[in-house]
């Protein structure tokens, strides 16, 4: 869109037309083959977005639905700790494929996942093993929230200009490919299995957080008082978040990975920044591009509030 393109792609479009994050890991294609012979579990419990999405925020509401609203153990335990992240890109952290293998049988397994559907495990594609709970975000607000990600992210490539990211996020040429392909296919594959997959939006849980934790707990099958869904939701409120050293990421740029002078990771936590972002043109093209590639969807997301 408008600008040119002067970061070389480094991601790898598969056969199958889906994105794969290679990033500096240059061991990735073998990673992608086991993540896909991987052996789920009934009770694995995933979340899965196109980055920047609402992640983490969901990541923290689904595993307080499913652990009585502890959350003094959700503070204690840093999230990254309480989850494994399938295709952890940067396998000098560690991978989630290695974790995966190893969880204690007797606990249950809370996975995040940016990976499209087509790249889950064939257990999870084909005979929809486990919950899969998957938030998607206004594609303008997710595109600036990934931008700024990339502006602090030291492990990702330079983003260039807002222009110039957004043509790449248009293109799908950024890590976990196309977000259109990505949110479509979720959406379509949790209409058809509504009882293993249960689709989230943002807006809506700024909207009315407590509405939507209520629809995650009948879809998990736990039982929730009225006080303790007031307990999470003030758990998960954006401020919340964002003073919580468990979630916050803040642990990220006191070690150099995020340089917390370009941005944070507990951002704006906003519907409707695109506007500070995206120029007239920029967003009559994008609206263009949106309206085309959508008219046959039947999702529809909300660019503000
Ligand atoms: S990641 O790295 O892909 O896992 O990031 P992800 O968690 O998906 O997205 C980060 C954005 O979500 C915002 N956020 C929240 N918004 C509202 N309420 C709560 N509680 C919350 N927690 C995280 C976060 O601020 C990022 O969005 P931006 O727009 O950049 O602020």
């Amino acid at each position: 869109m408008g600008e040119s393109q002067n970061i070389a792609p480094r991601y790898e479009a598969m056969s199958n037309g889906f994105t794969w994050p290679l990033i500096d890991d240059e061991k990735t294609p073998d990673l992608r083959n086991e993540i896909l012979k991987i052996r789920m579990r009934p009770d694995d419990v995933i979340v899965a977005s196109y980055p920047k999405a609402g992640t983490t925020w969901l990541q923290e509401t689904v595993w307080l639905i499913c652990n009585d609203a502890d959350t003094v153990l959700a503070k204690n335990k840093m999230q990254e700790d309480r989850y494994i992240w399938l295709a952890k890109p940067a396998r000098a952290m560690g991978n989630g494929f290695v974790e995966l293998t190893t969880w204690p049988r007797e606990q249950t397994r809370f996975i995040k996942t940016h990976l499209s559907f087509q790249l889950l495990p064939h257990e999870v594609q084909n005979e929809a093993v486990g919950k899969v709970i998957y938030v998607a975000r206004n594609p303008k607000d997710n595109c600036v929230s990934f931008y700024h990600f990339h502006r602090m992210n030291k492990a990702l490539p330079e983003p260039g200009s807002f222009g110039e990211f957004l043509a790449r996020f248009t293109q799908g040429n950024l890590m976990f490919g196309s977000w259109f392909e990505h949110v479509n296919k979720y959406w379509q594959m949790s209409q058809e299995r509504p009882s293993s997959m249960h689709f989230v939006m943002y807006e809506n849980m700024k909207r009315n957080c407590k509405e939507e934790i209520i629809k995650l707990a009948n879809f998990l099958g736990k039982d929730l008082s009225d006080t303790q869904v007031d307990i999470i939701a003030n758990h998960v409120s954006f401020e919340n978040m964002k003073g919580n050293k468990s979630v916050n990421r803040s642990r990220n740029a006191e070690n150099g990975v995020f340089d917390a002078n370009m941005s944070k990771f507990m951002r704006k936590g906003q519907v409707g920044d695109w506007k500070n972002h995206f120029t007239v043109s920029q967003n009559e093209e994008f609206d263009e591009l949106y309206r085309k590639t959508t008219k046959d969807w039947t999702l529809e997301l909300d660019f503000e509030m």
